[in-house]
């Protein structure tokens, strides 16, 4: 069993999303982080950076409990326990890692700045809005041209690099956005968000 430590937010979703389309069977802890659940002395323990998402596997390596971080760290821990999402073959296996490595270095942290400058922060701050804003559409114009003629990131397969990158575009509006000035990415996104895999783990945790 999977027990997921987890809040409805785009890291959060990668690992409900990827638990879904995996049909793992999975508990759902949810961490209320707007509450600082994240800093309790029971979720420090399992993650000590108090973020989410954070996963036990009672089943994990060797039989024992396995706990895990990080959501590109969960993603392909999920992905080498299962055998799926994530090919085999090095040259493919190093394309996905890659795209993966593009989400959690660029898209994740740079289009969190931008929700944070644009909706959180408690002062307008036009060179955060402005330099972050930039940033985020250079990577959607990558995205795109990237994904000319293409129906997913790596290999021409759906992969846990797709599941990265898709909770962080379905923010688009937060990062004021029009998916129509990106149309491969919006035809990738549209293909993607009808899956009902995806449109399970995007609601979890069900109450959040
Ligand atoms: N690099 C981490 C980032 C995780 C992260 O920033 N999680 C946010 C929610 S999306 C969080 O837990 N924030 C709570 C806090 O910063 O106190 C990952 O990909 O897992």
């Amino acid at each position: 069993m999977i027990e997921l430590y987890t809040w409805k937010t785009s890291n959060g979703r990668k690992a409900s999303i990827m638990l879904e389309e995996l049909g793992l069977p999975y508990n759902v802890h949810p961490i209320h982080i707007g509450k600082d659940d994240q800093f309790t002395p029971e979720f420090v323990a399992i993650n000590p950076n108090s973020k989410i998402p954070a996963i036990v596997d009672t089943d994990g390596l060797g039989g024992k409990p396995y706990t895990l971080f990080e959501s590109g760290a969960i993603l392909m821990y999920l992905a080498e326990k299962t055998g799926k999402l994530m090919p085999q073959d090095t040259a493919a296996r190093y394309q996905v890692i890659q795209w993966l490595m593009f989400q959690m270095g660029g898209v994740g942290p740079i289009f969190g700045q931008v929700h944070h400058f644009e909706r959180a922060a408690k002062e307008d701050i036009p060179y955060g809005k402005k330099r972050y804003g930039t940033e985020c559409r250079r990577l959607y114009s990558v995205m795109n041209a990237h994904l000319e003629g293409k129906k997913f990131f790596a290999n021409d397969e759906y992969s846990i690099a797709d599941i990265s990158i898709l909770p962080w575009v379905a923010r688009y509006e937060w990062q004021l956005v029009d998916l129509n000035d990106y149309p491969n990415v919006k035809r990738w996104y549209d293909s993607l968000m009808v899956r009902p895999a995806v449109q399970r783990g995007m609601e979890i945790p069900a109450d959040a």
